[in-house]
């Protein structure tokens, strides 16, 4: 498995960044972040999980309980959604480094989504978790030029499960949804790391990538957020939550007194949900996208 490259001299240089996601389709930040501040989110976020047995509080994966699999599973788990909730998980992309560093990518209208989601992932066991597919986030949320952010909340050796990128994958036909194969993926050049607390990879929401398998016997923990220009219409779920009575922005009620909240830009449009349900062609400001077509179905793409 190839090494991520590491941006982190560049993170004041835009056009290197830009350059560099239009040819790789990710960014890898080693150290960008307060490591104090990351492992507040990642001690809070084991305490809650540990509380509701889902490891110990030294980390190991505790066998008896063996919690949700997945993140759609986690929502429904109140340990999860208790973690998920906590203001010191919220905060980290609201920090200067991060924020700073995407608006310089995106423009000064970026934002990242409410919602935040929390990846407690279990030693490998029978159940895959979603994580672990091969997939490109455009296909769930359909917004132009999106970015993810990951960030690992403890140490995550590859070992451990830490997140893959296909390098150049953005520019060409979305592979079909597998689990990635460690074996092949090294043939095909997928790259990972060694993450360190600090650390972040942004990747584009046409880049393939996937979950390393957990082959440790911790609960490995991770955050992963997307951001986008309010240039472009955001999904009305990922703004007000997944909920019918929908009464403000997610997490408002919860973290808007905190001195480090942001509102989503007022100046906001929405798509229609039932857009998952129609067609749409994807395009980029940073690289030309092969002609991509979403439709209900499927995905085609056909190069121009
Ligand atoms: O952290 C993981 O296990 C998967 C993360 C992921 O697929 C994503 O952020 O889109």
């Amino acid at each position: 498995m190839r090494t991520l490259t590491d941006s982190a001299t560049h993170a004041d240089d835009p056009d290197t960044l830009r350059a560099r996601l239009a040819v790789d389709g990710y960014l890898y930040f080693r150290g960008l972040l307060p490591p104090d501040v990351v492992v507040a989110a990642g001690a809070e976020a084991r305490a809650m999980l540990a509380a509701r047995g889902w490891a110990d509080t030294e980390e190991r994966h505790s066998g008896a309980t063996p919690g949700a699999v997945d993140a759609r599973e986690a929502v429904g788990d109140p340990a999860d959604r208790r973690a998920a909730g906590w203001p010191e998980f919220n905060r980290l992309p609201y920090l200067r480094p991060l924020r700073s560093l995407v608006r310089s990518l995106l423009g000064e209208d970026a934002f990242s989504y409410p919602l935040k989601v929390l990846r407690a992932v279990h030693p490998e066991g029978d159940r895959i978790p979603q994580g672990r597919y091969v997939h490109q986030d455009y296909m769930g949320l359909v917004v132009d030029d999106m970015l993810t952010s990951w960030i690992p909340l403890m140490p995550i050796p590859r070992q451990l499960g830490g997140l893959a990128v296909l390098p150049g994958s953005h520019l060409g036909a979305p592979p079909p949804v597998h689990v990635l194969d460690v074996d092949r993926a090294e043939a095909e050049g997928w790259a990972s790391t060694d993450f360190s607390i600090g650390d972040v990879l942004l990747f584009h929401c046409l880049t393939s990538h996937a979950a390393l398998p957990n082959l440790g016997d911790q609960l490995r923990l991770s955050q992963d957020c997307r951001w986008q220009s309010a240039h472009h219409p955001a999904p009305e779920r990922v703004i007000y939550g997944p909920r019918a009575e929908r009464d403000g922005e997610a997490m408002h009620r919860l973290l808007g007194s905190q001195p480090w909240w942001e509102p989503v830009p007022a100046t906001l449009r929405f798509q229609p949900d039932d857009l998952r349900d129609g067609r749409t062609v994807a395009s980029s400001r940073f690289f030309p996208v092969a002609y991509l077509e979403r439709w209900a179905e499927g995905v085609r793409t056909h190069r121009l």
